[in-house]
């Protein structure tokens, strides 16, 4: 509310929007912390648009997200990692249709549920071109990172903790399950200049372009005067390794190697909203020469290579990159 008030022309349904993916984050939270005792651990039995077997909690998160949405009258569209085709949200009446555009990966780090390691949901918000009205569509999900008007995610980790932006700064707020809310634990969020971490999957090394070795190898080794050598951290969870670096510096790679020439991660429902985070926390995510946020997307799933985090480690692997 507080920084709804620096926008004069706000209604207050961005705010309700933020309040109704709290709800759906404290949902998902008590199934992910009851996971060992209720039947939601292991497949579901599907696969999903990704050629991965989709995990019940995936499901379940993915459900709990829309349904927590689509009848508030606020979104015109949401669109999932787990649904192949962005879902329009009908509305009885097309001139209250919703003017938000909601994007998210509605459990990242699915491989680490069984195994009890963190794990996150992610989420992306647009504004639908004024002019339109009725249910939104693929077009309307189709927009650069840069014309967010908000992203963050929620971490299912030690504790369940929201980061989100809307442009003013980076904001923590972590889950109280006694009153069941969330309190406001880390306002203003700022990520160092320089990481102490690098976190990448070097099981790929050999399929990565010299270039990247090179980079990789001078966070492990440090370069001459150029960056010092850095301690290695890599859970396998986006958003784990990404809130890390964010609290205590670092920079994650997730490059194009010859088995994945766009690279592995999805740009709408992961890159760009963990981009905007992490840039206006004072960090830096490209996809290897240009800024995430200034990518045109062309399909709903396409994806990005991906290295973010603290500014100068960014700038640093750009510039051996653009060596060649
Ligand atoms: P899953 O959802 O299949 O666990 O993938 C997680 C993820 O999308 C992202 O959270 C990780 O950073 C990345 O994939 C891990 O990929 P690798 O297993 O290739 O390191």
């Amino acid at each position: 509310m507080e920084q709804e008030r620096l926008h004069p022309e706000a209604t207050g349904e961005l705010s309700n929007l933020l309040y109704d993916l709290c709800l759906a984050a404290k949902i998902i939270s008590r199934q992910v912390r009851r996971a060992g005792l209720t039947d939601v651990l292991g497949e579901f039995g599907a696969i999903n648009v990704q050629g991965e077997l989709q995990q019940k909690l995936d499901v379940f998160a993915h459900d709990t997200v829309r349904h927590s949405v689509e009848h508030t009258g606020r979104v015109c569209v949401v669109a999932s990692e787990e649904e192949e085709h962005p879902i329009p949200v009908q509305v009885r009446d097309d001139r209250r249709s919703g003017k938000y555009v909601l994007l998210y990966d509605p459990l990242d780090g699915s491989s680490n549920i069984d195994v009890n390691v963190s794990i996150g949901t992610i989420f992306s918000i647009h504004r639908r071109s004024a002019t339109k009205r009725g249910p939104g569509s693929l077009e309307d999900c189709l927009q650069k990172g840069r014309a967010q008007v908000a992203s963050g995610y929620i971490l299912y980790g030690s504790s369940t903790m929201l980061v989100y932006t809307t442009g003013q700064g980076v904001h923590g707020f972590t889950l109280d399950p006694t009153i069941g809310e969330f309190l406001l634990s880390h306002p203003d969020i700022r990520s160092p200049d320089v990481g102490t971490y690098y976190s990448v999957n070097e099981s790929h090394w050999n399929k990565w372009s010299p270039g990247m070795q090179r980079v990789v190898a001078a966070f492990k080794n440090g370069d001459s005067g150029r960056v010092a050598a850095k301690n290695a951290r890599y859970i396998g969870s986006l958003v784990a390794d990404i809130h890390r670096n964010l609290m205590s510096g670092g920079v994650f790679l997730y490059p194009a190697d010859s088995a994945a020439p766009q690279g592995k991660l999805r740009l709408l429902y992961e890159a760009a909203p963990l981009a905007y985070v992490v840039e206006q926390a004072g960090g830096a995510a490209i996809d290897g020469t240009r800024a995430i946020l200034d990518i045109k997307p062309t399909e709903l799933h396409q994806r990005t290579p991906l290295i973010i985090g603290s500014k100068s480690d960014v700038a640093f692997a750009q510039s051996m990159l653009a060596q060649g």
